[in-house]
Order: C-alpha cells, then sequence, then structure tokens
C-alpha cells in the first residue's frame, strides 16, 4: 500500500508515517517502566501495521489546511484504539488468531490475560492522549469534542457494536443489508471518526469540507472492509470454502460470499469513485489524500 516514492504526495504521506511514529513512541508508555511487561506487549502490539487510520487523520487535516501538530494526539489515539481492536479481535473468545502483522498475537507472545489488560491500556491511554494534548494548540472544547467522536465511533453503537453482530452472525447468516449495517459499525465508524476528528481540529471547519469528508469517510470504510473481504478470498487456497453467503473457514458472512466475488469487487470500487467524487469539493488542496485513497484501492494486502 505504498505510493511510488517519486510521486509528492508518496514523500507526503512517507513524512506522515514518521511522524506518527514518533508521536506514538513518546505517548506509548516507555520500555522498562512499571509495570514492564505490560507496557513492553503494549508496544508489541502497537507495532507495525499500515497505519490507515493515523494518515487519514494527518491527510484529511492536510486537506482543510491544519497544521500536523495539531492533528497528532487524534493520530496516536485513533491508532491505539484501532490496535486494541486488533488484540481482543485476535484472542480465543474472538478470532483466535496466532498471527497478526506478520507476528505472533500479543495473547501468543505474552498470554491472553496480558493481552486484554493490553486492549484495555491502549484504549484508556488514547482517550488521556486526547485529553492531555496540551502541546497540539486545540482547545479545551476541541479537545473534548475529539473525546466524544472518538467514543462514540469505538463503542457499542460503532466498533464494538458492530463486533458483537459479527459474533452473532457467526450462528446465523445475514443479508446483504445486515451485512452492511455491520461493516458500517465494526470498520467504517473508526474510519469515519479520523475525518470528523480533523474537523474537530479545524477553528472554524466549513460545513460542506465537513460534509464531504465525511461522505468520504463512510464510502472509504465500507470499501476498506469489503476489499478486506475480497482480499482474504483471493489470498485464500480454499476459494471453494466461500460459499452460500458465509466464509467456511470463520463461519462468517462476507461480501463475497454473499454477492460473488465479481459483484463484491464492483461494490468496492463503486464506493471507491464516491469517495473520490465527494473529494472533489477540496479541490488540489485533497490530493495527497485522493492519492493516499488511490494506494487504498490497488493494495495487495
Ligand atoms: C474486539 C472490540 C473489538 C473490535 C474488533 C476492527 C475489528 C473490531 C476487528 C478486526 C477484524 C478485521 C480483520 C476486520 C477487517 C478489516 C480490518 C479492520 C482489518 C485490520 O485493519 P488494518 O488492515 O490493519 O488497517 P493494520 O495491521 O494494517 O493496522
Amino acid at each position: 500500500m505504498s505510493p511510488d516514492p517519486a510521486d509528492p504526495a508518496a514523500a507526503l504521506i512517507a513524512g506522515y508515517r514518521e511522524r506518527l511514529a514518533k508521536a506514538l513512541a513518546q505517548r506509548l508508555p516507555a520500555a522498562g517502566q512499571y509495570p514492564a511487561r505490560l507496557h513492553e506487549a503494549m508496544r508489541y502490539a502497537s507495532d507495525g501495521g499500515k497505519r490507515l487510520r493515523p494518515l487519514l487523520v494527518y491527510l484529511s487535516g492536510r486537506a482543510l489546511g491544519i497544521d500536523a501538530h495539531r492533528l497528532d494526539a487524534a493520530a496516536c489515539a485513533v491508532e491505539m484504539i484501532h490496535v486494541y481492536s486488533l488484540v481482543h479481535d485476535d484472542l480465543p473468545a474472538m478470532d483466535d488468531d496466532a498471527l497478526r502483522r506478520g507476528r505472533p498475537t500479543t495473547h501468543i507472545a505474552f498470554d491472553e490475560a496480558t493481552a486484554i489488560l493490553v486492549g484495555d491500556a491502549l484504549q484508556t491511554l488514547a482517550f488521556q492522549t486526547l485529553a492531555d494534548d496540551a502541546a497540539g494548540g486545540l482547545s479545551a472544547s476541541q479537545r473534548l469534542r475529539m473525546v466524544a467522536i472518538l467514543a462514540h465511533a469505538a463503542g457499542s453503537r460503532g466498533m464494538v457494536g458492530g463486533q458483537a453482530v459479527d459474533l452473532e452472525s457467526e450462528h446465523r447468516q445475514l443479508t446483504l443489508a445486515e451485512l452492511e449495517a455491520l461493516h458500517i459499525h465494526k470498520t467504517g465508524a473508526l474510519i469515519r471518526a479520523c475525518m470528523q476528528m480533523a474537523c474537530a481540529a479545524a477553528d472554524d471547519c466549513p460545513a460542506d469540507a465537513a460534509q464531504a469528508l465525511d461522505r468520504y469517510g463512510k464510502c472509504v470504510g465500507l470499501a476498506f472492509q469489503i476489499q478486506d473481504d475480497v482480499l482474504d478470498v483471493e489470498g485464500s487456497a480454499d476459494t471453494l470454502g466461500k460459499t452460500a453467503g458465509k466464509d467456511h473457514a470463520s463461519g462468517k458472512s462476507t461480501y463475497p460470499a454473499l454477492l460473488g466475488l465479481g459483484a463484491a469487487r464492483q461494490r468496492a470500487e463503486e464506493l471507491f469513485a464516491q469517495a473520490r467524487e465527494a473529494l472533489g469539493l477540496l479541490g488540489t488542496r485533497a490530493d495527497a489524500l485522493l492519492a493516499f485513497t488511490e494506494a487504498i484501492r490497488q493494495r495487495a494486502h
């Protein structure tokens, strides 16, 4: 998902990636700090990944003319919530996965109880990060707004709610509308929150720009999840296992299983096109966000 380094948007994105790595390293508890093992596990879990959500925060902020230092806390906070969700999702009580980001999952590398605590601690640290961010130069009401946006997106009316329905769906087949609602909550809500937090960092975000970014966020969030389902099927040797609306490996309903691979790809393409269209209103200021959207669209994993 790395754009061409000769391209100016790619250099900008690489710069934001580095910026995020530094900002995150500063905010995560230092190695060796009491309790050392938990903090080591938090750092382990937070390492790597595409950093899609923080990049969306920085690039949306750029499209609104906001200085990156005002966005550091939001970029870190959304990544902390995302990492916590992955750590918990990988637990035996949920997806029971042994590998994540090409390495043993946190509960395998450490232990199950530690992985639960890593998720808990990353979640609280996300909100502390937003609340404490005096260096970002945001007003208290802007920080409060970000806390509210992120809490709503991560909670039972957002990501956690989507996860709950996802778990229920192992026992019954979802309709397409139910699957779409699940994804809008489980994956889409946090992605949409990236754009909303960028808007909150603007001192005076024009309503039409906020609406355009929100529409963009909704489309990209859903497209990303459909694409994830498609990539899962394409990466699986046993594509025949995805029939009758369910992924036989996980028992869950997926887009390719419900619609067929071609129609699922087409649905993702439509949503990416709508996302691009939404950015039109922001003009050239959104060029880097547009380039990043294209890199997401073309990702292979
Ligand atoms: C356990 C509360 C709780 C929530 C879990 C998002 C989620 C909710 C679980 C992840 C399940 C999953 C693999 C969904 C597919 C789309 C997705 C969110 C993939 C992982 O995100 P990436 O690709 O991961 O951005 P990296 O590792 O690049 O950060």
